[in-house]
């Protein structure tokens, strides 16, 4: 077995969790925030079986889209040391950022 977590747009979690459901994949979601933007996200945790995480791909795939943000970086200023704000640039986020790690036991209790 396979925990598998996916870091996800919020916007895309009600697709992927509808998709996870239809094909009986158990999965927890939590609410998160990327370190980077600071922003709000979703992290999705799904323990399953090697022979369906090929599937399990594709769904979080054909569900999870990649968008554009903006966002205002800050960049030291060279005399002072202080954060100066910058124009903003555009930064391309997911589709799903998704680690899978090995399970030593799974229980039900
Ligand atoms: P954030 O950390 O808010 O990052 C949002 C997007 O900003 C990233 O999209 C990437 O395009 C950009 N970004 C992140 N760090 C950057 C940096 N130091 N310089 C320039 N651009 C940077 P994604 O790569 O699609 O990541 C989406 C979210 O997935 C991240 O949100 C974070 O919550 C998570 N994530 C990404 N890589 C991770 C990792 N290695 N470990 C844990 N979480 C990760």
């Amino acid at each position: 077995m396979k925990l598998l977590i996916a870091i996800i747009s919020s916007r895309d979690t009600n697709a992927l969790l509808d998709a996870l459901n239809r094909e009986e994949f158990g999965a927890t979601l939590v609410n998160s925030k990327g370190g980077f933007l600071r922003e709000g996200n979703a992290t999705v945790f799904v323990g399953v079986e090697e022979d369906r995480l090929n599937r399990l791909f594709g769904l979080i795939s054909q569900t999870c889209r990649t968008r554009t943000r903006l966002m205002s970086p800050s960049i030291p200023a060279i005399e002072s040391g202080e954060y100066l704000p910058t124009g903003p640039v555009e930064v391309d986020v997911g589709g799903a950022t998704v680690f899978v790690l090995p399970v030593e036991r799974y229980e039900r209790i």
